[in-house]
């Protein structure tokens, strides 16, 4: 078993995870290193993708073979991210497994994937997973029940031998937790006063969220919503909400008389991406606008403790917070990052350039909430969003912004390029390649601020006095080869740079980037595989 140390589950294609023993042995590995109580509680759900439904009833075997006596699970095995976090919170329960690769494609082809959560409803910390890698290894069985077939489409309490299956609603509190932090009111006010929003499900986990949450209560027609029905192949599309993957989106918001917001979610429902007319809302800004807006939103009029931010994501936020006089926290990539400063009381937003926002309602991003936010925010202020952010830009200045990818076949040549750019990065102090000087040349070192553990190694950043960053660091979710990931971002505050496109802002810092890191002699690439 060759999980990845230091990722919160296990990432595979669904070949490799359908294998006889495979799952079960991860899940023992899991339960060993967890040592939970008898009679101890668990959520179980997924993004509904192929394989989920067997994967559940293997799953519970196990669970129930290592002294698991209650199950909340989701119909028809279903519950997104945030909201199986929600419940895990909720229900007290003292662990949760989600099933689901995010935003990978899936089908019989695709991926498949397994993570477990603490009580807290967070992504197990690194030690946490490290044992559970170090237990895998040396596992020589698992145990296993026999367990009655459990039928997961009807809601409501099956009972066996000591044991308890309590099938739920997987919107029903999710729902009510959105009702609590936002003005449902105001939202379904400005809907019926003809504002549109539409919603891109990609045929992923959140369809049924959206149309109880958007079209049922708060009364969105109908037809404002695509890709809303959850598939276990997601229709053979790529449920990753990006402009590239979300085209048909992207289309509609250029289109004649488009929405006044749209947006999409991912596989799982924990990533968002917004859009408006015309306008492409890059994660980085959303989050620092909705800093800027926080205390118009019902659920944080008291204000919050602060922000964190993942380290490649835009510098954005932090120009908020500091006028606001807030902490903004810099952690490494990966939400569970978060997850100590969500528990610990000192933050209350944050957020991923990789489409991830959300707050302390729960331990994991959340793509819903994040629409929700922005309608209730558009529904208080009455400007568009493409006059809001204007706005916004004009008083703090634009943080322009892309990724580049390149996606590289051998994943040694990726890491020998990374170990050659650390190497280089004593020399590159203090030049001055491009009309900046190079400030800081550092390989990201994170200690957490609440339990003081380390994490070494998270990114090559190259910071400049004139206001750019670059950011250097591998993918740690791909399932083959390796994805160098290239973070490009853009200070600019005079009328004229601000109005420039983010293309022409920062194409000169990507080539740039290539010739530092001489990414075309490493990977043979040219050009990057993606950019967003
Ligand atoms: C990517 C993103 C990262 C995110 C992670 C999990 O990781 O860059 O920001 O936390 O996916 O997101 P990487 O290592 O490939 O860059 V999800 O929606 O899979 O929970
Ligand atoms: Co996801």
């Amino acid at each position: 078993m060759d999980q990845r140390p230091g990722t919160a589950g296990l990432r595979k294609k669904v070949a490799v995870f359908s294998q006889a023993h495979y799952l079960e042995m991860f899940t023992q590995a899991v339960f060993t290193t967890l040592n939970l109580r008898s009679g101890a509680r668990l959520v179980i759900g997924g993004d509904g993708r192929y394989f989920n439904a067997q994967a559940i009833q293997r799953l519970m075997a196990v669970a129930v073979a290592n002294g698991v006596r209650e199950i909340i699970v989701g119909q028809h095995g279903l519950l997104s991210t945030p909201a199986a976090s929600h419940l895990i919170r909720t229900r007290q329960a003292h662990a949760g497994f989600i099933l689901t690769a995010s935003h990978n494609p899936g089908g019989p082809a695709g991926d498949f994937g397994l993570k477990f959560n603490t009580p807290t409803g967070g992504q197990a910390p690194e030690q946490v997973t490290n044992e559970v890698f170090r237990v895998s290894q040396q596992l020589q069985g698992y145990s296993v029940a026999t367990l009655p077939h459990i039928d997961l489409a009807r809601i409501g309490r099956i009972e066996f031998e000591g044991v308890r299956v309590e099938v739920v609603d997987p919107v029903a509190d999710y729902s009510r937790l959105m009702e609590s932090l936002f003005d449902f009111d105001r939202i379904a006010a400005w809907l019926a006063s003809g504002r549109r929003v539409c919603f891109d499900a990609m045929h992923g986990v959140t369809g049924p969220y959206a149309r109880q949450i958007l079209v049922d209560r708060l009364g969105a027609a109908p037809e404002s919503l695509l890709h809303a029905e959850s598939l276990p192949d997601f229709g053979g599309l790529h449920p990753d909400p990006n402009p590239i993957d979300a085209a048909e989106l992207v289309a509609r918001s250029r289109a004649d008389n488009p929405p006044d917001l749209l947006a999409a979610s991912d596989g799982d429902g924990d990533r968002n991406m917004i859009l408006g007319p015309r306008l492409f809302l890059s994660p980085c800004d959303s989050v620092a606008l909705m800093l800027a807006n926080i205390t118009r939103i019902p659920g944080y009029q008291g204000g919050i403790p602060g922000v964190a931010r993942s380290m490649p994501t835009s510098r954005a936020l932090d120009v908020v917070a500091a006028s606001q006089g807030l902490p903004c926290y810099e952690t490494p990539t990966g939400w569970r990052f978060f997850c100590n400063l969500l528990e610990a009381g000192r933050i209350g937003l944050c957020g991923e350039e990789s489409f991830g926002t959300s707050s302390a309602h729960c331990r994991e991003k959340d793509g819903l909430w994040a629409v929700l936010f922005w309608l209730n925010l558009l529904a208080v202020d009455g400007r568009s969003l493409p006059g809001m952010l204007s706005a916004h830009w004009a008083i703090f200045g634009r943080h322009h912004y892309q990724r580049w990818d390149y996606d590289v076949a051998d994943a040694s040549r990726a890491s020998d390029l990374m170990a050659a750019l650390r190497n280089l990065l004593p020399a590159l102090r203090g030049t001055n390649p491009a009309g900046g000087v190079i400030e800081t040349a550092d390989d990201f070192h994170y200690r957490d601020p609440v339990d003081g553990s380390e994490s070494a190694h998270q990114g090559v950043r190259l910071i400049f006095s004139n206001g750019a960053r670059i950011v250097y660091r591998l993918s740690g979710t791909g399932t083959s080869g390796a994805t160098l990931r290239v973070y490009l971002e853009q200070h600019v505050t005079t009328a004229e740079a601000i109005a420039r496109s983010t293309v022409e802002a920062v194409t000169p810092l990507g080539r740039l980037a290539a010739q530092i890191a001489r990414i075309g002699h490493h990977t043979g690439l040219a050009e990057p595989t993606g950019m967003i």
